[in-house]
């Protein structure tokens, strides 16, 4: 089957919500199964262990799930794994590296045309999240924010000749801005990758898969999900990035009509009325 494999030089997946009873392990499977990529990104609710939801259900396809990315970590290619908010329990392993396996609160992704991107799960600036946030929670969390933030950007601010941002007394600022205002997620995300000198961002969280190609060259992609959508975003051998709706390789060329309209309305559904998950 290998010669069947898709090949890829980078995947971003997120939002797999593994654990409960709506992820698309089937979906996922087989999307992990044919593709072949030197860089995997796995960009947070991945699994979901928030517990005490009525919809949990951990059963033998997650863990393949699992297995099957971790099985790209065997076969050579690199997986970085940035923790989301349901998978927070994972941000205590940051900068952990396990042979091809790294964890970190999040990563940057020079595309083969040199644009440096942010990779990050993106629940930081939610803006529902971050206004409803009691404070304990705030206070107890915004020391791994400050580590997200700490660690990826002023490495890449350094690497740029720039000097680095005290994120420390930011903090109190930023807060109260996402309290106070009503914010954009896309706009938010952007705005803060710009800021911080990225070419481009990389996040998930919120469900609604997308590319933006800016006029500048920045790029805003997010890589959807699969509970409600089956999204990944691909960046092709010849660097070419393509948001790609899954599905399956076909036994041969004829593709069945009848699913591919479904796809398509279903494309167009998710498009139309993005659901926000919580
Ligand atoms: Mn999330």
């Amino acid at each position: 089957m290998a010669e069947s494999k898709r090949q890829y030089r980078t995947v971003f997946l997120s939002d797999i919500h593994l654990g409960t009873v709506n992820s698309k392990t089937e979906a996922v499977q087989a999307f992990l199964a044919e593709t072949s990529c030197e860089y995997l990104y796995l960009v947070g609710d991945i699994i979901d262990g928030w517990v005490g939801r009525k919809d949990r259900k951990w059963g033998k396809d997650a863990t393949d799930v699992i297995r099957l990315a971790l099985n790209q970590a065997n076969d050579g290619c690199k997986v970085f794994y940035a923790p989301g908010n349901h998978d927070a329990f994972m941000r205590r392993m940051h900068g952990v590296e396990l042979g091809n396996l790294v964890i970190d609160h999040s990563f940057v992704h020079t595309l083969l045309d040199g644009r440096d991107l942010l990779v990050v799960h993106g629940d930081l600036f939610d803006d529902s999240v971050t206004r409803l946030m009691p404070i304990a929670w705030l206070g107890a969390n915004m020391h791994e924010y400050l580590a997200v933030l700490n660690g990826t950007v002023n490495k890449n601010r350094i690497k740029k000749g720039k000097r680095p941002v005290d994120f420390a007394a930011l903090a109190k600022k930023s807060v109260k801005k996402f309290i106070a205002k009503k914010t954009d997620y896309e706009e938010e995300v952007v705005e803060n990758a710009r800021e911080h000198g990225f070419e481009g961002v990389v996040c998930g969280h919120v469900h609604r898969p997308r590319i933006t190609e800016h006029e500048d060259g920045f790029v805003y992609i997010n890589t959807g999900d699969w509970v409600e959508h089956s999204t990944a975003v691909v960046e092709h051998l010849d660097g070419r990035l393509e948001l790609i709706w899954y599905r399956s390789i076909p036994d041969d060329e004829t593709v069945d009509e009848d699913s591919a309209v479904r796809r398509t309305l279903d494309a167009i559904k998710g498009l139309v009325s993005p659901t926000k998950h919580d």
